[in-house]
This record gives structure tokens, sequence and C-alpha cells, in this order.
């Protein structure tokens, strides 16, 4: 499994047909920061941890196969939100976006059984599903 390690990830990543993982540390900002991320095919993984934002400004395209993307903060320090201004789209397969809180994005779950999972309760959300 190619894997890939990012204090912060910026600009364009476009990976192939493989097994993907893309891990983001970052105890300052964003992980994922003004980013066009297309993981191709395969069942790949995006794990952020940040103080503030995982992936902000940024799409992000999953591709086909059983993807995940995690978003997590590095500490219990307030935060807007983990996913800003955002677009994930986990395209076909069964996907799970643990992304616990968002702010004016998108998430398009594609064919398949996906999770997603919010923090909090339901009334604190306005999701509208297509
Ligand atoms: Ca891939």
């Amino acid at each position: 499994m190619p894997a890939y390690s990012y204090t912060q990830l910026s600009g364009n990543l476009t990976l192939g047909g493989t097994d993907d993982k893309i891990t983001t540390k970052n105890a300052e900002g964003s992980g994922i920061y003004k980013a066009q991320i297309d993981t191709g095919d395969g069942n790949d993984t995006i794990l952020t941890y940040t103080k503030y934002q995982g992936v902000s400004e940024s799409t992000i395209n999953l591709g086909a196969g059983n993807d995940e993307l995690v978003a997590s903060k590095l500490s219990d320090e307030n935060s807007i939100g983990l996913i800003y201004w955002s677009t994930i789209d986990a395209g076909d397969g069964d996907d799970i976006l643990d992304i616990k809180t968002a702010f004016e994005s998108t998430f398009k779950g594609g064919a398949g059984k996906d999770t997603v999972i919010f923090k909090g309760n339901r009334i604190e959300y306005n999701i509208s599903f297509y």
C-alpha cells in the first residue's frame, strides 16, 4: 500500500488504482489546505490529525473502492470544524467518512453502503440527502 505523510498537503495530488493511504499531522494549521486530491480507484484511506481544520478549502475525490476518511483533532481545544469549505466525494463502494464536525461543506457517498459520522446531536446540523 503506497503511503504518504504530510504536515500540510496543498496543491494537486492524483493517485492511481492502488490502495493508497494519506496521513497529515499538523499541530499549527490545516492538514489538507487548498488541495485538489484524487486518490483514484482502490481502497483508499485519508487520516488527518490537526489542531484546527483537518480539511479546508479543498476538494477530495476518493474514487471507487471502500474508502475511509477520518478527521481528528490533536487535542480537545476548540475547533470551528474539522472539515471547512470543502467537497468530499467518496465515490462508489462502501465508504466511511468519520468527519465529526463540518462547516459549509458537501459530502457525496456515491453508490454502495456509506457511513458518515458526525459528533453531537442531529439538530445541530443542516443535512440534505440527495
Ligand atoms: Ca487509490
